[in-house]
């Protein structure tokens, strides 16, 4: 009965989200995070920004200082001193150890965004000239591709350039392995809400994941430059609720059987003669 009132509310699927990961006016910093990737890249941004803070007020402060102290006035007679062993050896040693505190957190979240051990299901993510297409290997095979709406054809709460017509659906809470590739030049698949940036290249399969904690839309585009239609890559992401998402993957089975790769050859039993096609 669940899955029955779910599947006759799928065709609203297109209007009813909420949108969550999406720039908006005079924002500053990041965007809010949609999941633990985020959050990740949230507190180190953080990190590195208050030892910023404190280098440029030391900085800042001893430039002031000097200025003031050593101005040809109050210092007319300047100190001939042309070295300070302990003073070199600690502007040396003093920035190598911030670089190390910088860089083990660093180096973590750099591993913690390349791949999850743990995923739920894949997505393959193909960047094409100029548009996406999403496949479910996970889940039969279906894919299909995702384009912008068309700014006439936008409705009421969609966004312009954002909203595309076939979103790359997934289950809210779970861990999503990306294996994105290209089919003609670069492209790459870039959804900061969620923590997301990989190149689309052609010839590679490039791994991420991404886990969208709540239910609603994350927007992103292609982010790198991949031809004269480069803006009109636009990526929604759509975290449904996990028990919803079965019933989407029923309905886009049907959907998008068109797509589904043919499949394979099997022998009907052990005695029917095998005949293997070889492509020469
Ligand atoms: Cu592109």
């Amino acid at each position: 009965m669940a899955l029955v009132a779910s599947l006759a509310a799928l065709p609203a699927l297109a209007s009813e989200t909420t949108n969550l990961g999406v720039p908006t006016p005079w924002a500053m910093g990041l965007q809010a995070s949609g999941g633990p990737i985020t959050t990740a890249v949230r507190d180190f941004n953080e990190m590195v920004f208050w030892i910023i803070v404190v280098i440029t007020i030391f900085v800042g402060a001893l430039l002031a200082w000097v200025m003031f102290r050593y101005s040809a006035k109050r210092n007319p007679v300047p100190s001939q001193t042309s070295h300070h062993t302990g003073l070199e050896i600690a502007w040396t040693v003093i920035p190598v150890l911030i670089l190390i505190v910088i860089a083990i957190p660093s180096f973590r979240l750099i591993y913690y965004q390349d791949r999850t051990r743990d995923a739920d299901m894949t997505i393959n993510v193909q960047g094409r000239q100029w548009y996406w297409n999403y496949a479910y290997p996970d889940h039969g095979g279906f894919n299909f591709d995702s384009r912008p709406i068309p700014v006439e054809d936008l409705r009421p709460g969609q966004l312009r350039n954002l909203a595309v017509d076939e979103p790359l659906v997934v289950p809210a809470g779970r861990n999503i392995r990306v294996i994105s590739t290209g089919v003609d030049v670069i492209h790459s698949f870039f959804v900061p809400s969620l923590g997301v940036q990989r190149y689309s290249i052609p010839g590679r399969s490039i791994e991420t994941w991404f886990r969208a904690d709540r239910p609603g839309s994350y927007f992103g585009q292609c982010n790198q430059i991949c031809g004269v239609n480069h803006w009109f890559m636009p990526i929604e992401v759509r975290a449904i609720p996990a028990e919803e998402f079965d019933a989407w993957v029923a309905s886009a089975r049907t959907r998008y059987a068109s797509t589904m790769p043919a499949a394979p050859v099997v022998a009907a039993s052990p005695d029917a003669p095998i005949s293997i096609a070889v492509a020469r």
